[in-house]
């Protein structure tokens, strides 16, 4: 234990040249989450919830996050006084919010999707919005204004109709007024003082106060985590959640002109986030004297971060691996399936044709994660584990649903129609063809 609370913040270091390839899998993997395990835990807190509601609500935020609460949730409008924050943050947050709201506006669907696929036979597409959403905003031992713009953006631009954010309380039963103040932005209409599981299990199954919602989005703790894969598996909850989630991840890509004190900052950036984020620095025919300078300004710039305890465990958890070329280097990326990918590149731009698997990527020198997470206009909100693979990052199109319709002529059945007669009675169909058939003979009549 003395071994991680003291000596050089430090990353272990892997040559992928002479590594075998269980090994190369092996650096691939992430902690294991024990799903299943969680699960089982959050279960009696979710039946919690769903039997006694409020009151159960209140109880279990009184034991969790130490508040005693009158009322579990606030509604909109929100009151002033509770979203009085310092002139410079409103603004950065303004700043933010309108950066984030163009970028998910450009996404929206106006525009209903028409094909004719064969004369007479009109196919089309249109977007809804998920009518009621719940956003979960984590506490813990950071506040997340930045999560609220995040979830709640989208949403606001889709058109849900109900929003309701989760703000695990401050031990006065108040909310932190910055979060509020996001809640606000965009157009939040219920805030609910709860966390964890619970507020989960709120938002899933509905209370006396807090609106049951048709899908649940958001990062969280490993509770948080489980309790959102629970409901989603309960027909009696209905609904739906954004994404599995896991720890946090940055995957950065260093050639030689990688600049050791950005690519660093970068990693620690990550690291800060808590003591099982993961954090892997690939290098790309980077000299033993460059990869120590990074190393050094690793290990300088962490040991004068507020968070010094935090980043020390994620560090030493943490990974180098040293590649030959950009293609070798994209290739452990895309397996890897990180997050958030940095390059660091001389040719950063050219380097995204190479990326397969990746949440969000920071093309160049000049683009640190941080602007991502808090302010340019992406979202935050984005597939850990591996999911990056199957996953997209939380954006417009997760608050909506897609609905298709059709619209076929007389015209236009006397061609598709026997196609389709054909198809039921391959199927054995009957009563399929038989629609088509009373159709077609009635034309015939
Ligand atoms: N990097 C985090 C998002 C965040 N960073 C919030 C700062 N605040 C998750 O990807
Ligand atoms: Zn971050």
């Amino acid at each position: 234990a003395t071994a991680t609370t003291s000596g050089p913040i430090q990353m272990r270091t892997a040559d992928l040249t002479t590594i075998s390839p269980s090994e190369r899998s092996k650096l691939l993997q992430r902690p294991v989450l024990r799903s299943a395990e969680m699960i089982a835990k959050v279960k009696p807190i979710i039946d919690q919830v769903r039997s006694q509601g409020d009151a159960a609500i209140k109880e279990l935020t009184a034991k969790f996050d130490k508040a005693q609460l009158d009322q579990v949730v606030l509604r909109a409008p929100f009151a002033q006084e509770q979203m009085v924050i310092p002139e410079n943050v409103k603004d950065a947050v303004d700043r933010a919010y309108k950066n984030i709201y163009a970028f998910h506006a450009a996404q929206a669907e106006k525009e209903t999707l028409v094909v004719e696929t064969m004369p007479g036979v009109t196919c089309s597409r249109f977007a809804r919005p998920i009518a009621r959403v719940g956003l979960y905003v984590p506490g813990g031992t950071a506040i997340l204004p930045s999560t609220a713009l995040m979830l709640g953006i989208p949403a606001q631009v889709a058109g849900c109709r109900e929003i309701v954010l989760a703000v695990p309380p401050r031990p006065d039963g108040s909310v932190s007024p910055e979060v509020l103040y996001c809640a606000h932005l965009v157009g939040a209409t219920t805030v609910l003082k709860a966390g964890g599981a619970q507020a989960i299990a709120a938002m899933a199954y509905g209370t006396e106060s807090v609106p049951k919602v048709d899908k649940i989005f958001g990062p969280g703790n490993q509770w948080v985590t489980a309790a959102k894969m629970a409901v989603q598996n309960d027909t009696d909850a209905l609904v739906s959640i954004d994404m599995p989630a896991g720890p946090s991840e940055v995957l950065v890509v260093s050639d030689a002109t990688g600049i050791p004190s950005f690519v660093a900052a970068d990693l620690l950036s990550q690291a800060e986030h808590g003591i099982d984020s993961q954090v892997v620095l690939v290098t790309v025919n980077v000299t033993a004297d460059h990869l120590a300078a990074i190393e050094r300004e690793v290990d300088a710039q962490a040991n004068a971060l507020p968070r010094v305890d935090i980043v020390r465990q994620s560090v030493a958890k943490s990974l180098i691996v040293k590649t030959t070329s950009v293609e070798e280097a994209l290739a452990f990326s895309n397996d890897y399936a990180p997050e958030h990918l940095i390059l660091h590149l001389e040719n950063a731009p050219d380097a995204v044709k190479l990326v397969e698997n990746a949440g969000s990527v920071f093309v160049g020198a000049w683009s640190p994660e941080s602007c991502g997470d808090y302010a340019s206009g992406t979202n935050h909100t984005l597939p850990t584990n591996g999911y990056a693979r199957q996953f997209s990052g939380v954006n417009t199109a997760s608050y909506q649903k897609h609905i298709t319709s059709q619209q076929v002529t007389q015209e236009g059945l006397k061609d598709l129609g026997p196609i389709v007669v054909t198809l039921a009675e391959c199927e054995g169909l009957e009563a399929h063809a038989n629609a088509v058939r009373v159709r077609l003979n009635h034309s015939k009549a």
